[in-house]
């Protein structure tokens, strides 16, 4: 099996797990060339152009004689994160993983709100999330905490976890099963590539102090492929600074389900939750059902959604008025009146 892996192509073991066929030779594990690379040099892509299916972190890909991507296999799932840039809307940070373990540490206290966030994330991707919560080993309370978190993870298994003494990870070894590809995400210095060397049995990937404020160090600086001694893969990320949304109204239901459903019976279909008579939500919120931080986090969310939908249907339409434009001109040229010889 090849997977596009930090610019290379990785040979992960094939364990007869249904995946794609592969054409072409195989390289040598690990293949010391640099085929994605040069795959993107020579069609002049960068990592996260649009319009062309470049190869990110876990795509199978097919490789040429000359040992270069030919082509990127369908993906089963993708981690897709907004980008800020002007050229690209988007940047596929993770390709074919069936579980995204959204790393939080619980000292400093957990980020609530984040974890909303990647879970939402989580969910688009296609992939099943599980909240890993570290540095149990640093609070009192670890249970307590995880059992808080758990209220904002609904229907995701939640685990608290100190990887630096191996505690609390059996749940996860056992989604570890021959073929499983995991992918760490989490705010720098939360411990993800402590977990993945943890998983790993082995240092696989740096790891880095934290910084006295409780922040982390942006050790890992890209993305990487783990394969492990059973079969499963996890691929390390770097700390996400500020994670755009790359969200859909099903992935925001599916993390807020909660609220969801409230606003489901809120007398007005398009009951913006203000005001209005016969709003559910609202009363949720009076009587404590719901908490103002939950809701202003699936509002804030919803924004963002909504926002990210527009940029693309902006781009889009865009792109179609370019397109007819090159179309009319083409159409113009090809009736000039040819001049007499
Ligand atoms: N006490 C304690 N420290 C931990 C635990 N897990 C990780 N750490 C420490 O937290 C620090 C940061 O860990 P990393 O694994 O480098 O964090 P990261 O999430 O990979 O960070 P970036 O690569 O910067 O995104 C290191 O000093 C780890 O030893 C834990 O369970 N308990
Ligand atoms: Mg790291
Ligand atoms: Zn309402």
């Amino acid at each position: 099996m090849v997977r596009a892996d930090k610019g290379a192509v990785l040979v992960v073991p094939d364990l007869g797990v249904p995946g794609p066929a592969l054409a072409g030779p195989v390289p040598a594990q690990p293949t010391p060339a640099e085929p994605v690379r040069a795959a993107l040099a020579r069609d002049g892509l960068a990592e996260h152009d649009e319009g062309r299916v470049v190869p990110a972190v876990g795509d199978y890909v097919l490789l040429d004689d000359a040992g270069c991507v030919a082509r990127v296999l369908p993906r089963s799932s993708a981690l897709v994160r907004d980008t800020a840039g002007r050229t690209s809307l988007t940047q596929v940070l993770a390709a074919n993983v069936d579980v995204v373990l959204v790393v939080e540490h619980l000292d400093p206290d957990p980020d609530l709100g984040r974890v909303e966030r990647l879970l939402t994330l989580a969910w688009r991707s296609g992939a099943t999330p599980v909240v890993v919560l570290t540095k149990a080993d640093l609070v009192p309370d670890p249970w307590g905490m995880a059992a808080d978190v758990q209220r904002v993870a609904l229907g995701v298994d939640v685990h608290a976890v100190t990887a630096t003494a191996d505690e609390g990870l059996g749940p996860l070894r056992a989604v570890l099963t021959p073929g499983t590809t995991l992918v760490v995400v989490g705010p720098s210095g939360a411990g993800k590539s402590t977990l993945v060397n943890a998983l790993a049995g082995r240092a696989a990937m740096p790891t880095g102090e934290r910084r006295a404020d409780g922040r982390g160090r942006h050790t890992t600086t890209h993305r990487e492929l783990v394969p492990l001694a059973g079969g499963a893969v996890l691929i390390d990320t770097p700390g996400l600074r500020a994670v755009g949304l790359v969200a859909d109204a099903e992935a925001l239901e599916h993390t807020f389900a909660d609220v969801a459903a409230l606003a489901a019976r809120c007398r007005f279909s398009d009951c913006a939750h203000r005001s209005e008579p016969g709003c559910a939500v609202r009363a949720a919120l009076d009587s404590g059902e719901l908490d103002e931080r939950r809701f202003d986090s699936w509002r804030r969310l919803e924004r963002e959604a909504a926002y990210q939908e527009r940029r693309v249907d902006a781009r889009l339409a865009a792109a179609e008025r370019a397109r007819w434009k090159k179309l009319t001109a083409e159409h113009r040229r090809g009736h000039r009146p040819v001049p007499r010889a």
